[in-house]
């Protein structure tokens, strides 16, 4: 059997890659999940040469639930005890005001952000039940504690993961299991470019002017909630830019 256990969804990107990247160096063997599969073999490899501790990838899309079932079911059974799941796989995609809202958009932000994260939780969060203990991270956002402007079904879907997360730790309570939510605000990743349909030109400018978060700040903070003894749970965590007040107020250089 493996010792610790780490879990993390949109391991090929960003803040995945980067709390896969740091659990591993504190030890966690990490199964690291996404829809490109490149990518992920690439990670697999670049952990397990600068860190003593096994990578497995697992290919799936979390808006399928078979294809998510069938994943964790494939778990041999030496990584089946996931003591950490980072529930981080999510996008935004487009930002209209609500009358000219792109239904489709609609469909893949709710699929991946709120029924993505049900999936995976609902099979994984048995193990942890059995186990008597676990720890699930949801990656929630600035935008789950405040809306802006033509962020509607963004922000509603992080908005869901704040109730989730609250909802999980009342459920998960008898069982050992600790939930936390770490909410960013601006974090230069992929992030936007997926939100702009790969429109570089627009992505860069959401950054311009000010420094944003990189994706080991958040990293940091996943490190530091499961670091902690066994009777501290780290609820929620908001994690900003210096020069970001709040989900639409930055201090901008003119
Ligand atoms: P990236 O676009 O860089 O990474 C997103 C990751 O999610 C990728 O690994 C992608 O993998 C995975 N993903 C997306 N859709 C699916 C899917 N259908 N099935 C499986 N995996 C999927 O963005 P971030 O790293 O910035 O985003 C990570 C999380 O952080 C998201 O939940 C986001 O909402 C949240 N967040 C980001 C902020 C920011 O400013 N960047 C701020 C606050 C929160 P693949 O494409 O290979 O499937
Ligand atoms: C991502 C941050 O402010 O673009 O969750 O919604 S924001």
């Amino acid at each position: 059997m493996m010792e610790k256990i780490a879990l993390i969804t949109g391991a090929s990107s960003g803040l995945g890659k980067s709390i896969a990247c740091k659990l591993a160096k504190d030890g966690y063997n990490v199964i690291i999940t996404g829809r490109r599969q490149e990518r992920l073999v690439e990670l697999e490899k670049e952990i397990e040469t600068h860190y003593d501790v096994k990578a497995l990838s697992l290919i799936f899309d979390v808006r399928l639930y078979s294809e998510v079932e069938a994943a964790i079911n494939s778990l041999p059974d030496k990584w089946r005890n996931i003591d950490v799941l980072v529930n981080n796989a999510g996008l935004a995609v487009g930002l209209n005001p609500i009358q000219e809202g792109v239904i489709d958009d609609w469909e893949r932000m709710i699929d991946t952000n709120i029924k993505g994260l049900l999936y995976i939780t609902r099979l994984v969060s048995p193990i942890m039940v059995g186990r008597r203990s676990g720890h699930i991270i949801n990656i929630g956002s600035i935008a789950g504690k405040e809306v802006y402007p033509n962020g509607n079904v963004y922000c509603a879907t992080k908005h869901a993961v704040d109730a989730l997360s609250k909802a999980m730790r009342i459920d998960l309570l008898p069982y050992g299991v600790k939930v936390t939510q770490i909410c960013p605000g601006a974090v230069e990743t992929e992030f936007s470019l997926v939100r702009f349909n790969g429109d570089e030109q627009r992505a860069n400018q959401v950054y311009e002017g000010f420094k944003p978060l990189i994706a080991d700040d958040i990293a940091n903070a996943v490190l530091y909630a499961v670091s902690q003894p066994a009777h501290v749970d780290v609820q929620d965590v908001l994690v900003m830019p210096s020069a970001q007040a709040n989900s639409s107020i930055f201090n901008k250089a003119k």
